[in-house]
């Protein structure tokens, strides 16, 4: 292993010790790679709605424990294996959820190691980012240009990849219009300013006004209340220059009600991409409406490693520029209740410094 001399033993880390947390701030040691692992100097970790559900035991796949998450986090090479050869000390790279695969398997093959049997999720199978030192696979850290800001950069990582994603899935071409479910959160700020890059109005809808307002300022030409708006479906339509609703519609929402109703305001011969995750949750569409329709019904997880370059390509030319807070790592707990209870307008940020 080579590595700086500068590393220390111990560090300090966001620690979760039971299924429902909280958190726990507390020193562990720090890791050493594998033969083929960096380790990661951690500056800045976004925090992802998905970190909340691994702390809850939402999903019907069980975490390690005890468990340090985190799964967008930015930082500076400080170490790594013998057979790391293209990755080098000092480079900027980022821990994302896809922490490795196996890189031989079918899906890996053809570059859907999302959907690696075998895959290592960060900061849910494997420690993840809410540390000062974490490892990551060297073939699967994201590389990071050293123009870029870190903890700009950090919140791309999960949130900016996967909606960069979903929006290809959509199949939306420039000048049509996409409805986004959830578009005040971290995902969905994300998504407005990759749809306006790529050339795409957005709808937006989310509850409130501070979200309303920051979707606005993002360039979503459209806002819709879902807490206020007494007919939310005919309001999508509304929003669409025939009335036909939009081509597509990416859920990013945490709650099951939208998901149901996305079938009602898509376009006919539109996409409904699923990409939010809350717990226990079905989908439910007309079959009649689907077939007749021509309804386009599917899920998107994440993205490969190309599509996490293009999406931190993005954001490096300046395309990309969705509102942060950062806060000390030590006050993840504060930030976790403020997503629970749907305070967050855009991303939280950790400085693991502080
Ligand atoms: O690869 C994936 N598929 C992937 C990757 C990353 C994250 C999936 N996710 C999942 C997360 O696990 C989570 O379930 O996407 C979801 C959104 O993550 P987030 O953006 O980090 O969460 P957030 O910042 O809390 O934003 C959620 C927004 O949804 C709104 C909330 O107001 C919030 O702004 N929302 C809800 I809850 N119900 C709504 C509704 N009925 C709604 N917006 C519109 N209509
Ligand atoms: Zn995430």
């Amino acid at each position: 292993m080579f590595n700086s001399t500068e590393v220390p033993k111990e560090q300090w880390a966001q620690v979760i010790e039971k299924t429902g947390g909280p958190v726990n701030y507390k020193k562990i040691p720090v890791p050493t790679p594998g033969s083929d692992e960096v380790l990661i100097n951690i500056k800045y970790s976004g925090v992802c709605h998905t970190d909340l559900h691994a702390m809850n035991g939402d999903w019907p796949l069980p975490t390690k424990m005890p468990l340090v998450g985190g799964h967008e986090g930015a930082g500076i090479v400080v170490a790594r294996g013998d057979l790391v050869k293209d990755v080098e000390l000092g480079d900027y790279v980022g821990i994302k959820w896809l922490n490795g695969s196996c890189l031989s398997c079918s899906y890996c093959q053809q570059a859907d190691e999302s959907l690696c049997p075998d895959a290592l999720l960060s900061g849910y199978t494997v420690d993840g980012s809410f540390q000062q030192y974490a490892i990551g696979k060297a073939a699967h850290v994201a590389r990071i240009p050293k123009e870029c800001s870190l903890e700009a950069v950090s919140p791309i990582l999960c949130a900016g990849l996967t909606v960069y994603k979903a929006l290809k899935e959509s199949g939306a071409r420039p000048g049509q219009q996409v409805a986004i479910v959830g578009a005040g959160g971290g995902l969905g700020s994300l998504a407005i300013q990759y749809a306006k890059a790529m050339g795409i109005h957005t709808i937006s809808i989310d509850g409130g006004e501070e979200k309303g307002q920051m979707c606005r300022e993002l360039g979503s030409e459209d806002y819709i209340d879902f807490t206020t708006t007494k007919n939310v479906v005919q309001a999508v339509k509304n929003a669409t220059p025939d009335g036909f609703g939009p081509q597509a519609v990416i859920v990013l929402a945490v709650s099951e009600g939208p998901f149901q109703q996305a079938s009602e305001y898509v376009r006919s011969h539109g996409t409904i991409v699923c990409v939010g995750l809350p717990a226990n949750a079905y989908l439910k569409a007309p079959v009649f409406d689907t077939v007749v329709r021509m309804i386009q019904i599917k899920g998107s997880y994440v993205g490969n490693r190309r599509d996490t370059a293009e999406a931190i390509d993005f954001f490096r030319r300046g395309l990309i520029k969705a509102p942060y807070k950062v806060v000390g790592l030590s006050k993840l707990q504060e930030v976790f209740d403020l997503m629970k209870a749907g305070k967050i307008a855009g991303r939280y940020v950790v400085d693991t410094s502080k």
